[in-house]
């Protein structure tokens, strides 16, 4: 039931801070991606200008309320504090972020963990301290995150969806109106994408190009 609802939430996976909306206005461009379609929404606030303290907050907040309207999860990336003083539905962490297991711990059985992973020996991991999916990724080349690691290609999530077929994937990075098609024909059962929404200069549109898009795979 959980992983369904996990598999379901991952297929127009929205990753966005507000270093991400470039000359728009971050909760209009969120709003936008709301209206498109997305089913997911994580708040990943990293970079240059990132919002700290109170500003994260209310920020967060913000974002939350929205999802809420549009009854999405909303998810938080590498700040459990935040996670746990707002009640976010999920917390998001990468290799070099707070352990895994030590998030699961803190955030209880109930909300949602996603990890993101590079290979089958963490996702092994992730999977064994109960991470509810699994993030792949550099799946293309991507200008967003500069400390990514190397491009894996669909090739790993499809090694990756027939080694672990319970582990819900969502495939992360550089990810294209079109090239996204083989991440999922490869097994994933979503995409995360941040520029090509984010930096879109029609933001719904953007996003409803890919939820028609994903609908007809
Ligand atoms: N994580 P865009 S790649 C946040 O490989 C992130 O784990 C990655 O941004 C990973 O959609 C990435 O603009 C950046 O390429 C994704």
């Amino acid at each position: 039931m959980r992983n369904d609802e996990v598999r379901k939430a991952l297929s127009l996976y929205f990753v966005m801070g507000t270093p991400n909306a470039k000359e728009q206005e971050p909760l209009a461009v969120l709003e936008a991606a709301l209206r498109g379609g997305i089913t997911c929404f994580q708040l990943r606030e990293k970079g240059e200008h990132a919002l700290e303290g109170d500003a994260l907050l209310g920020f967060a907040k913000k974002c939350q309320a929205l999802c809420r309207l549009y009854r999405i999860p909303f998810i938080i990336n590498d700040d459990v504090d935040l996670a746990l003083a707002i009640n976010a539905d999920g917390v998001h962490v990468g290799q070099d972020d707070e352990l895994a297991s030590s998030v699961r711990k803190r955030i209880g059985p109930d909300k949602w963990l996603g990890v993101s992973t590079h290979n089958a020996n963490e996702v092994q991991l992730a999977q064994s301290i109960g991470a509810d999916y699994v993030g792949l990724g550099p799946i293309y080349p991507t200008a967003t995150k500069l400390d990514a690691s190397a491009v894996v290609g669909s090739t790993l999530v499809k090694d990756i969806h027939t080694s672990f077929p319970d582990m819900p994937i969502v495939g992360i990075g550089g990810i294209s109106i079109d090239n996204f098609a083989p991440v999922l024909l490869a097994g994933a059962d979503g995409v995360a994408i941040i520029s090509s929404i984010a930096s879109a200069d029609e933001p719904m549109k953007a996003t409803q190009a890919f939820s028609e898009a994903i609908q007809s795979i």
